[in-house]
């Protein structure tokens, strides 16, 4: 609050002032919000660690952004760090610059100690004496990158090594992945150039991640190997009750609850232990969060008790050198992003091992809404990761993620060596990992028809991605393309129409797709072969197309109308 008057002071008194002025970060939304400065615009945050001299320089001389140096305690305790929003001149440059490169925002994470404190997440249970064993493995974490901001970059390392144990360190390896940015070159190495632990390891050319990490893992000599992401913060405890269960059976594979650090505000949210999930994916082999079945509850006394997880999502997790390597570690056909994490979850599970979640250690993670380095050109990296892991590990279910992408595979390389890998440790059947590991998952090969939905002359189709956020929202209509993807449905026995978790669902306003519920009602889509109508179970009216051919509505059934006649793609009569 001292600094805060100082700021108060100077910009109440003389407006043209330009020095750089204290503001405590705690006040800075107070400042802002009750206009205590005449130009909101001109009032910037900073912090001493940063370089506040060359930030200085980069600015404009005519710019009317007042420089404000440093916010204590920014971000401090997990808060968030609001900028203004009205920003102009050389800083809005400087905060358009920061989402561009990282795709979060790294102006306000420069503004927050590479130090900073976060609160304790752990369940009272986590903290009973002797909850853990006291001889656990040492662990090498190997932490990858490809052009991280800085400060994001070190307070994940600093995360590590001031909340562990420093005898159950064995070291920090940083993989470069072929950076280009200045800041992670020689600067990198003598900023760690007195901490013994910490280790660089470059890579020679753009490997992607899977690569990158096993390159990490070659390089690795602890007897447990801990992977992050480079956006990460590890909170109070999160070790040890990691590498406990791998102590205890070094086939048990573990991963932290991720927390979410917000990409604009850095602000840390905790996941309580009522809200842990577990990890799941789709037909187009996209991982995604469950709560925890039921079946699953049941074997638990505390909720902070480890949880079996049929999927990782891939960048946070501790595994047993040995038995890493022992499943064949990653398929080194991979490249730059995706599918690993199945790939490890399905073969974990299959060859012998368990997947968990320890909600006992929690780790944050910056999510991003998009990428921000380049992939492959001209290459569908990620559908030629994900058909290398249909060919090896899903047997005759690899059916179903072919059809997602119109059954074309594309050129997936050699996976010989992948398959004998299978082979020789003798895994389970990917019936088997469904059947016992994941009864919950919606098996397409149920559906009476699957493909698209067209109109009769096959021009539009029923179309959406079926995000989180098309939920709720009308049944979008595209011009048919026979790709799949967005125009991949099924239609149930129990006569839903359906892909994944999303239902088509009707409830006398618009038709709009709404998460499956299983008990007919709304959902309950008819479909009479003969007149290709579909018929709605509650309001007995029929789907049909507008006059205008951009939209969806119900109308009362009249076979001899054209635009409620539709084609369901693979319709078994039978
Ligand atoms: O070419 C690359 N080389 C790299 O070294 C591309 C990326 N990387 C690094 C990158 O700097 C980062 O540290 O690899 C890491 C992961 O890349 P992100 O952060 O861009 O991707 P993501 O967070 O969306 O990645 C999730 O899915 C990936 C699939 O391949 C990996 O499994 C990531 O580790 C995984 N992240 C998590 O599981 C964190 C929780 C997200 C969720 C759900
Ligand atoms: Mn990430």
């Amino acid at each position: 609050t001292a600094w805060f008057t100082i700021a108060f002071l100077m910009y109440t008194d003389n407006q043209s002032d330009r020095r750089p002025v204290l503001v405590d970060s705690n006040e800075l939304d107070r400042v802002v919000k009750e206009k205590l400065v005449r130009e909101p615009e001109r009032v910037i945050p900073f912090r001493t660690e940063t370089n506040v001299v060359e930030k200085e320089q980069e600015m404009n001389e005519n710019d009317n952004n007042v420089l404000m140096a440093p916010i204590s305690n920014a971000g401090e305790m997990g808060k968030p760090v609001v900028l203004p929003s009205n920003l102009t001149g050389a800083v809005k440059k400087m905060v358009d610059d920061g989402w561009l490169k990282n795709a979060f925002n790294q102006y306000a994470s420069d503004m927050i100690s590479v130090h900073r404190t976060l609160p304790d997440p752990r369940d009272e249970w986590c903290k009973a004496p002797n909850r853990f064993l006291e001889d656990l493995p040492a662990t090498s974490v190997i932490i990858c990158f490809h052009n991280e901001a800085w400060s994001v970059l070190l307070r994940t390392v600093h995360s590590v090594l001031d909340r562990s144990p420093r005898r159950l360190i064995e070291e920090v390896i940083l993989v470069d992945d072929f950076s280009d940015m200045d800041h992670l070159k020689d600067q990198l190495v003598e900023y760690f150039a007195s901490e013994p632990k910490v280790k660089i390891v470059r890579a020679k050319k753009r490997e992607g991640l899977i690569r990158a990490r096993l390159l990490g893992a070659a390089n690795a000599k602890g007897a447990v190997l801990t992977y992050l992401d480079s956006h990460c913060e590890c909170t109070t405890g999160w070790l040890e009750p990691l590498l406990d269960r791998i102590a205890r059976d070094s086939t048990t594979v573990v991963c932290p609850v991720i927390d979410v650090i917000d990409d604009k505000t850095l602000e840390y949210h905790f996941h309580d232990s009522g809200g842990v999930n577990v990890g799941g994916f789709d037909w187009n082999l996209q991982f995604n969060w469950h709560a925890v079945p039921e079946h699953e509850k049941k074997k638990h006394e505390n909720p902070a008790e480890p949880v079996w997880s049929p999927t990782m999502a891939g960048g946070l997790f501790s595994i047993d050198r040995k038995f890493f390597e022992k499943l064949g570690s990653y398929d080194n056909g991979f490249d730059i992003w995706g599918g690993e994490n199945l790939e490890l979850s399905f073969k974990t599970w299959m060859c012998g091992g368990t997947l968990e979640i320890v909600p006992c250690s929690h780790v944050g993670h910056i999510f991003r809404k998009r990428s921000p380095y380049k992939w492959r050109s001209g290459v569908n990296v990620l559908r030629r990761n994900s058909v290398r892991l249909a060919e090896v590990w899903l047997d005759e279910y690899a059916k179903y993620y072919y059809q997602r992408i119109g059954n074309d595979k594309g050129d997936f390389g050699d996976i010989s060596s992948r398959k004998s890998l299978r082979k020789n440790l003798g895994c389970k059947s990917f019936k088997w990992f469904l059947d016992t590991i994941y009864p919950e998952l919606f098996i397409p090969g149920e559906a009476v028809a699957s493909g698209e939905i067209s109109t009769f002359d096959r021009k539009m189709c029923l179309d959406s991605p079926c995000k989180p956020e098309d939920f709720h929202k009308p049944m979008g209509l595209w011009p048919c393309h026979s790709q799949g993807g967005n125009q991949f449905w099924m239609y149930s026995k129990s006569g839903e129409i359906r892909r994944d978790e999303a239902c088509l669902d009707y409830s006398g306003q618009e038709v709009i797709l709404y998460p499956c519920h299983g008990s007919k009602g709304n959902q309950f889509w008819d479909y009479d072969s003969e007149n290709n109508l579909l018929r709605h179970g509650s309001s007995d009216k029929c789907l049909a197309i507008n006059e205008a051919k951009n939209k969806l509505t119900m109308e009362h059934c009249d076979a001899a109308i054209k635009r409620q006649q539709w084609k369901l793609e693979n319709y078994d009569a039978s």
